[in-house]
């Protein structure tokens, strides 16, 4: 069994910033789950584009309230405590938040570690084993 608190993984590498938002890595591919496990926090008044090209990701607000937008339709979804989405096609989205969200999300194929954001958005692939 694994057990971690989200306040001492805090203080170590699991939290990885970056501009207008953070994520502690609660679950990494190293724990061999099959998935990683974050809570991420979007800051106040910040908008970020991304296209997990690679993963799949489910999102769910715990507080805060913003918006995600569908960039292929332009259609918008407020998110507020107890929304839950899933980029299921590997959407390219627009995340907004009017107040500082936290969010639980799930990747798989789980990430590594410390991936950001590439240019364009996605993180990088899983490399499979030679
Ligand atoms: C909700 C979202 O996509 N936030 C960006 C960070 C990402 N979820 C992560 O690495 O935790």
């Amino acid at each position: 069994m694994i057990v971690r608190d989200l306040n001492d993984a805090r203080q170590t590498e699991r939290l990885v910033n970056a501009d207008g938002w953070d994520s502690t890595r609660l679950l990494l591919a190293g724990d061999d789950m099959g998935f990683s496990f974050h809570i991420t926090r979007i800051h106040q008044g910040t908008s970020h584009v991304f296209h997990y090209k690679h993963h799949f990701e489910s999102v769910y607000c715990i507080s805060g309230e913003g918006s995600i937008e569908e960039l292929d339709t332009g259609k918008v979804h407020p998110i507020r405590p107890g929304v839950m989405y899933a980029l299921d096609q590997h959407d390219r989205h627009r995340l907004s938040a009017t107040s500082e969200m936290v969010m639980a999300c799930c990747f798989n194929p789980p990430v590594t570690g410390q991936e950001v954001h590439r240019e364009d958005g996605s993180y990088a692939p899983v490399l499979e084993d030679a």
